[in-house]
């Protein structure tokens, strides 16, 4: 969470309010979780889940605010504090230009079979564990590309102990991570997981990869290496 504040540095308090009402104005307050099917262009407005979805805090079972069906786009939001799970996609899905300015439980999470997700543009804030969770079955391809991230846990992780595992793939292309990290990308090396990392510049002394013995008994997943294996995690200039 973001404790966040307005300096005003001169003016009335009557330009502070004409500056923050709008903002306000524009805020959705998302109480029931958004189906996004087709496209949704937000045009850069912000939303925060109200109550039901979730605080955004580290509790698992929480909803998402927007809930893409498989085929959808969505663009050009912002999502503000509280997130509760972000941003769902049931299968293959676009993410384009999303800020997350202080990732809930996680920021985005892919399902499903055959599921190719792109993840192109925007940023991730504050993040506390996982921002892109990816517990997809079999098949697909995740690319996320031209992101930033300030403060995470992990940028990218391959579910360690979902009840359905699989081998997945991700490329992860022109990202830039600064502020506090645990890692990139955390895969399962004994799924058969593969990570490929191009021009990732990492503020600090955070590994590309985490290398782990994922399970699907739901057990905490047992960490093996941060050093790249060039298979699971792969390393290119
Ligand atoms: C954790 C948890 C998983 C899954 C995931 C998620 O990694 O261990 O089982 O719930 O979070 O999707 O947020
Ligand atoms: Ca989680
Ligand atoms: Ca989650």
């Amino acid at each position: 969470m973001v404790a966040c504040g307005v300096a005003m540095s001169f003016g009335s308090v009557r330009l502070a309010f004409a500056e923050s009402a709008p903002r306000a104005d524009r805020d959705e307050v998302v109480e029931q979780t958004i189906e996004v099917k087709g496209v949704l262009d937000g045009r850069n407005k912000r939303f925060v889940a109200g109550g039901g979805l979730g605080d955004g805090g580290q509790s698992e079972g929480q909803k998402p605010i927007f809930e893409l069906t498989p085929g959808a786009t969505l663009s050009n939001v912002k999502i503000g504090s509280p997130a509760a799970d972000g941003v769902h996609c049931q299968g293959s899905c676009y993410l384009f230009n999303i800020t997350w300015e202080d990732v809930g439980e996680d920021a985005a999470t892919f399902r499903g079979r055959d599921a190719t997700v792109v993840v192109d543009g925007g940023s991730a804030s504050n993040g506390s564990d996982k921002i892109f969770q990816d517990n997809r079955e079999e098949g697909g391809f995740l690319t996320i590309k031209n992101f930033s991230v300030d403060g995470y846990g992990k940028l990218y992780r391959s579910c360690g102990n979902c009840s359905k595992q699989a081998a997945r793939g991700v490329w992860i292309e022109n990202v830039t991570a600064t502020g506090e990290g645990e890692a990139i990308a955390g895969v399962n090396t004994n799924l058969g997981d593969w990570a490929t990392l191009k021009n990732v510049k990492v503020d600090g002394d955070v590994p590309l990869c985490k290398l782990f013995e994922g399970n699907d008994r739901g057990e905490e997943p047992r960490t093996m290496s941060e050093e790249p294996d060039g298979k699971s995690c792969k390393v290119e200039e």
